[in-house]
This record gives C-alpha cells, structure tokens and sequence, in this order.
C-alpha cells in the first residue's frame, strides 16, 4: 500500500494546481459500485429483519410483492420498499410470504418465466438460482403463488401487506370476497421501527448517498452563473448522481432561483436565472435504494448580497445549533425548539417580528417543520411524536426562512384563526418596509444527522454551507 501514498500527493497537487489560491474541496467518493454486491452479511442483515418480523407476526401472514412496473411511478423499475428491505430481492415481478410455518416461514416466487417478457425485460432468475442467491425455505412459480395467495386471504387470518400499494390492496381484497373476514392490516406496524435504525450498512448506503449528492452540489457551485437555465442545475446534479452509480434521485430535484426560491416544493426547474437571485437546491442522490435529502443555498453570480447574506447566517446558525441537540435523549422536538427560538430572536433584531412571543409571526416566515426521518423513503417511516431520540436514527435538519412576494397580501386570509384582522393589518403595515428590502429571498439549508451513541455525525457534511466556503469555491 505504501506505493499508493506519493501518488496520493501527487493527485492532492494536482487537484490544488485546479483551484490557484482557495483550499480544495475534498469529496471521499468512489464510483466502484461493489459495496452494493450482496455479501453473506448483508444476507444475515435481510434473514435478521424477517426473523424479527416473524417472532412479532402471531398467526398472520404477510404477503409483498416487488412491484411491478406499472404500479412504479418512477421511471425505472425500483423495487418496493418493505419487499426489498425484507428479502433483498431486487428484480419485478416476485412474491413474499412470511408466516410462522416452522417448514415454509419465508418463500418467494420466481418471476414469470414469459420468454416475451425476457426479449424485452431481460432474462429473469430461475428457481434454483432463487434458492441459492436469496434463501428462501421455498420457491414456488409465479402460478402457483398466485394461487397460494388466494387461499390465504381467505382464512380469516389477519394478512399484512403493504397498504400504499393501493392496486395490490384492491387485487387481495377482491380475492378474499365481499363477504371475507380477512383484515389487511400495514406491514408498518411490524417493520417501521426497524426501519427507524439504521444498521451499518444501511449507513454506509446513506453516507454514499450523501457523498454522491455533496459532490452534485459542490459541481453546481462551481458551475452555477447568471442567464443559465434551472434545468442546467439540474442536470450537473442529476447527472453527477449517474455519473457516481445512483441510478435515480430519491425525490424530485427542487432547483429553485429568485422568486422560485420561496417556492417549497418547486419542481418545474425552467427559470433563467439572473444576476442577484439566490438558488436553492433540494435533492438526493438514492444509494442502494436509500436517499440523501440536502438542501443548499447559494447567490447565482456567486456572492451573498448583504441582505442575502443576513438571512442566510442566521438559518445557518440556527441548524448548526439544532444539529447539536441531536443527542440520544434529547426529545425529537428539541431541535426544532432551537430553531424557532433562535429564528424568532433574530428576525425580531431584523425588525421582521413586531411581536417575539407571536408563534404565527415566526411561522409566516418559516412555514414548514425542520425535521423528518430518512431512509429508503425521503419521508421516511416511523413514529415522531413525543419520542427520545437513539442511536441508529439519521433525521434531516432543514430550517428555511422565506420572503414570497405575495405573503403580505396574503397574511391575513393564512393567519385569520391565529390573530384578529387588526393585530395582522398592523403587523402587515409595519414590517412592510423591511420586508421589501428581502422580497423573493428564500434560504433552507439542510443536513442529514445520524444519532451515534452520545453524539451525531452530520452524513452530509461535505456539501459545503459556509458562507466563505461557498463564495470561494464559485470564485
Ligand atoms: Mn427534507
């Protein structure tokens, strides 16, 4: 290995030479796709999830499929989540039965074995193949699982399913009859607190993803100037991601610049965007079918106005001190408090809140909720409410402050429940001139955190987000 180390320092030299005058921004990201390949230990992680989903089960059964393309409102096939984390099974067209039975607790079906369907689709596995790469106690064919299903569902058994599959929720309904005593419940209630812990492999899928979707972000900023189009963005995004093996983005890129910037889940992406605007960027690279979910803000022609800037810093220091109460313990919600605490005193400084302890003058800037899990699904599964975070968890940390051009009009129809019309007129009236100062300026700056064991490590913490950092690398 020793060999390696001066050609180590000839790359870092050379990469240096790329950027005269600034440090250089190191993303640790590989495109060797072999941490995906299937190990005898990540098998044992798929046999350790069913077995612990089975010792829960009582006398149910649960019944996924893999999904197929038409029940997929992706581009590409991808497989369905609770399936894929139960089995590891990754091609369409295939069944899971878990249940109790001692001889048959786990048994999947082999795809159909349709020669039309391999000239389009490619050749599928057969059974033997099935046995040895996923373990199943049985396979059965894509026939006679069909027909295993339609016996089960008419027990009487309780059968848990995926219920956001709505097509195979109607398909298994029709099989147990209108008169059927059969009560589908959700596979979540058995699997979703699993799913809440991320095991290490899982985290080593994330922090990829993570690394990928930085390295996206960090080619934005150095590309990134005015009269360049959204969609521009979205391609050195998108295409970083194919470029470093995620064959999708978990969720539909956000590439907002000036007034789209205030837009939350703004996807059209076409703008032209101009000289002083702000960009923000909402996206994910998915790794091994679990995503990233950063947002980055940056100014188009590569400076923070003061304004911009203002705004900016305090987001920034509000999650940089929310991230720090992501401590095992700690409750969900206290980073949260940090947040609106943090914000709420800063925007009063701004003269942006004419009334500190007024909940909806915070939240006409700041809207959304700054925290969710992720996972396999960006919103990922589990329960948030009153619980203690542990380790294992990774939650996002996503403040955002927002200065939408039709808010002021606006405010009164938003907060009518919340205050009465004169105490909003008069709200409106007087930060009406500051307002104007930041009009069309949104800023959301979010991290994914794991929760370690006394501490976190930010996954995303090579997308740069200081101010300085961001400046230098657009320079
Ligand atoms: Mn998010």
């Amino acid at each position: 290995m020793k060999n390696f180390v001066p050609l180590f320092i000839f790359i870092l030299i050379l990469t240096g030479c790329n950027n005269p005058g600034g440090r250089t921004w190191m993303i640790p990201v590989s495109i060797d796709p072999s941490d995906l390949a299937y190990t005898p230990s990540s098998m044992e992680s798929f046999e350790e999830r069913r077995s612990q989903l089975i010792d829960s089960l009582g006398s149910g059964y649960v019944i996924l499929r893999s999904a197929d393309q038409s029940s997929s409102n992706r581009h590409e096939f991808r497989p369905n989540n609770y399936f894929y984390y139960l089995t590891g099974y990754e091609d369409r067209g295939s069944y899971a039965i878990l249940s109790k039975d001692p001889h048959a607790s786990y048994t999947l079906s082999t795809p159909p074995q349709n020669i039309r369907m391999q000239i389009y689709d490619g050749e599928v596995l057969d059974a033997e193949e099935i046995m040895e790469k996923y373990g199943p106690d049985q396979t059965v064919t894509y026939r006679e699982v069909r027909a295993l299903i339609d016996s089960l569902v008419k027990t009487g058994a309780s059968i848990y399913i995926d219920r956001s599959d709505r097509t195979f929720m109607r398909d298994l309904q029709e099989m147990a009859g209108e008169n059927g005593s059969t009560q589908f419940k959700h596979i979540g209630e058995l699997v979703d607190e699993l799913r809440v812990i991320k095991e290490p492999m899982e985290v080593e899928y994330m922090q990829k993803a993570c690394n990928i979707t930085a390295m996206a972000l960090t080619n934005v900023m150095r590309e990134c100037k005015p009269a360049m189009y959204e969609f521009e963005m979205e391609a050195v995004i998108e295409g970083t991601f194919l470029e470093y093996g995620s064959a999708m983005p978990g969720f539909n890129s956000i590439v907002g610049s000036g007034p789209n910037s205030t837009t939350l889940h703004y996807e059209p992406n076409k703008r032209l965007m101009e000289d002083g605007d702000l960009l923000l960027m909402d996206v994910g690279a998915e790794y091994g079918y679990y995503t990233a979910d950063i947002t980055r803000t940056i100014p188009v022609n590569g400076k923070f106005t003061a304004e911009q800037g203002k705004i900016y810093e305090l987001v920034l220091e509000a999650q940089k001190a929310a991230i720090e109460q992501m401590i095992p313990g700690h409750m969900f919600t206290d980073a949260n408090d940090t947040i609106k605490e943090m914000i709420n005193q800063g925007l009063v400084e701004l003269g942006l809140i004419t009334d500190p302890g007024s909940p909806w003058q915070l939240s006409f800037y700041t809207i959304h909720g700054t925290s969710h899990f992720l996972g396999m699904d960006v919103h990922d599964v589990g329960r948030y409410r009153d619980r203690e975070l542990e380790p294992g968890m990774v939650i996002t940390i996503e403040p955002g402050i927002y200065f939408r051009e039709k808010a002021l009009e606006q405010a009164q129809e938003m907060f009518k429940n919340d205050a009465d019309s004169a105490v909003i007129a008069e709200f409106i009236e007087e930060i009406t001139p500051v307002y104007e100062q930041y009009v069309n300026i949104g800023v959301r700056i979010e991290d994914d955190i794991l929760l370690t064991t006394g501490g976190n490590i930010n996954l995303s913490r090579y997308a740069p987000k200081e101010i300085e950092d961001i400046e230098q690398i657009m320079k």
